[in-house]
């Protein structure tokens, strides 16, 4: 069909919840669709723009937080701002490189900002002059150049679009604030002439689009998120993330700068993230995380069912800078080694394993476990808690030295090298026969009563909780949405009066209810003036009457609640 038919078809598509093309989708064809996505688990993000010239100063200020955001934070007027466009003459830019970067760090899929919220498309756009084309010295298209290159490579090419905040376009800016006459509009009309326009473009203009990226989707009204919906139609199998509006989910959950406690179970997602602090270039923003952090992450998002989508800000010449380069490299080396036990396998069957994570991939006659080790045990035994499986083999991935095995009530134990064959991450493959039978080790209390819960050994409910720090500096973080909540569950073998207590951190005095069955103790949390200062809390105490299950839980009082750290819960019999 040519894209005019097309084009016409779509004219005439009635909106309403029908407009979405995957409305009568089946959940074989819904799999069929999100398979490269499974399988990729790690992806690159370019946020690249005009914003990449002021590089996060205006008139000799160093404008705070994110450097996409300076027309916004600074609030420079359209004018001043349309200026920097001038300056950006990418004359480095090599779409060749980045790709062939991208596919050395292992990354399946690229994602671009094809136009942010300064409204700036990164294409050549008839829609509006705004463009890089026609607005800069530069008068390429990158995006044409980049989709060229991702199909030499097979590497899979997405576009980030944000929709709902164009600060350079009359209307667009009504969602995000605005501070300029020239601003002033109405953000249908907006959606109607510069989005519906754009997007039809970027669908069409590039080849295959593997998925399309919504941000921000503030006053995304149904109606108005219904304008753009059925365009997608223009890519047939394309996915979008559940940032368009109009109460649509998409096909991914997009957790920002935070890897959830469990994943989404039954839903894709995609944790992005900036290596340093930010997404767009900014020039002296060096906080950049470590390359341990860095695949860490990637397996801690692999083994929990999601994707890695790892962002670079390049300059305003068009170089992704030496830091990010240097990070991606080093995962690329580690990715060669290891990435079989990244890529298209399975979320971990265990609930937390104390020396790091594991991924799966589960056939007919039994599953292959990818341990992945971070803290490599000094005695020469990794333990495998409450694996019951028999067991076929085990070895290690690089190099494939076979491993002895023991089997007993408690897991199954590997007998491993005295030191870590990597440093950052080893990876030892258990094959194992049958269904996965895995018992979850219940934590008792001592004979003497004290009894420590520790943040690994909790269940965290919600979308941002999580356990964070090393083995040795754990804590619940990311405690920021007042609805997640936490418990312990253990087995008592000394009823009596117990003291309880915790190490709390925070900003402000926070305030959360503590229930063992009937009883409750409600506990304000004290303010230590940061996120790593605890301060030991004496919470009361709680009477466990008899000896069996017992479980303790944790949840936000609703009026009071500010987001809090919090390392482990000791109980010590009141009488001590
Ligand atoms: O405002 C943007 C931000 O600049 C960046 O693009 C991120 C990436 O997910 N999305 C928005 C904030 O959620």
């Amino acid at each position: 069909m040519s894209l005019t038919i097309a084009l016409a078809m779509l004219s005439l598509t009635q909106v309403g919840p029908s407009a979405s093309p995957y409305a009568n989708e089946t959940p074989a064809q819904h799999d069929k669709r999100m398979k490269w996505f499974r399988e990729a688990r790690f992806g690159m993000f370019i946020h690249w723009g005009v914003y990449s010239v002021p590089a996060g100063t205006y008139e000799g200020k160093r404008i705070p937080w994110i450097g996409e955001w300076i027309m916004h934070q600074a609030k420079i007027p359209m004018a001043t701002y349309q200026a920097y466009a001038k300056e950006f003459n990418p004359t480095k830019y090599d779409a060749d490189a980045w790709v062939k970067l991208a596919k050395e760090a292992g990354m399946k899929y690229i994602v671009i900002t094809s136009k942010h919220h300064d409204g700036f498309a990164m294409f050549n756009s008839k829609a509006s002059d705004w463009n890089i084309v026609s607005a800069t010295p530069f008068k390429r298209d990158p995006l044409k150049e980049l989709a060229a290159a991702c199909k030499k490579y097979g590497v899979k090419l997405g576009f980030y679009y944000s929709q709902a905040q164009d600060w350079n376009h009359p209307g667009g800016a009504a969602a995000g604030g605005h501070w300029d006459k020239a601003q002033d509009g109405d953000m249908t009309e907006y959606i109607k002439n510069v989005a519906v326009p754009q997007v039809k473009e970027i669908l069409s203009n590039y080849g295959p689009v593997a998925c399309l990226w919504w941000d921000t989707p503030v006053d995304m009204t149904k109606k108005r998120a219904d304008l753009l919906l059925p365009l997608l139609k223009l890519q047939p199998g394309i996915i979008f993330n559940n940032r368009l509006g109009g109460d649509y989910r998409g096909d991914t959950e997009t957790p920002e700068q935070f890897i959830p406690a469990t994943g989404y179970p039954g839903r894709d997602w995609e944790t992005c993230m900036t290596m340093n602090d930010t997404w767009g270039y900014k020039s002296f923003d060096n906080n950049w995380k470590s390359t341990e952090m860095l695949i860490r992450n990637l397996v801690d998002i692999a083994s929990k069912g999601g994707n890695y989508l790892l962002n670079v800000g390049p300059n305003s010449l068009g170089e992704i800078p030496a830091p990010s380069v240097e990070r991606l490299h080093a995962i690329g080396a580690w990715m060669k080694r290891n990435g079989r036990a990244i890529y298209a396998t399975s979320p971990s069957p265990f609930k937390r394993l104390p020396w790091g994570r594991c991924t799966r991939v589960t056939g007919k006659s039994g599953s292959t476990l990818y341990l992945h080790v971070f803290d490599w045990p000094r005695d020469g035994k990794l333990m495998v808690p409450g694996l019951l499986n028999e067991v076929e083999g085990a070895s290690l991935m690089v190099g494939g030295k076979k491993l002895a095995t023991a089997r007993s009530a408690d897991g199954v134990t590997i007998s491993i090298p005295p030191t870590a064959p990597d440093a950052i991450s080893s990876t030892i493959v258990l094959k194992v026969k049958g269904d996965l039978k895995i018992t979850a080790p219940v934590l008792q209390q001592s004979a003497s009563g004290d009894l420590t819960l520790s943040p690994s050994e909790a269940d965290l409910h919600g979308s941002e909780i999580s356990v964070e720090g090393d083995a040795k500096n754990e804590n619940i973080g990311f405690w920021t949405n007042p609805k997640d909540w936490l418990e312990w569950t253990f087995r008592a073998v000394r009823p009596g009066k117990y003291a309880l207590s915790a190490e709390m951190a925070g900003y402000a005095n926070s305030k959360v209810t503590v229930s063992v069955g009937s009883q409750k103790l409600e506990v304000i949390t004290p303010a230590t003036g940061s996120y790593s200062t605890y301060r030991r809390v004496e919470m009361g105490a709680i009477e466990i009457s008899a000896a069996g299950k017992v479980t303790i839980s944790v949840r936000p009082v609703a009026n009071g609640w500010q987001p809090v750290n919090l390392r482990a819960i000791k109980l010590v019999p009141a009488d001590k």
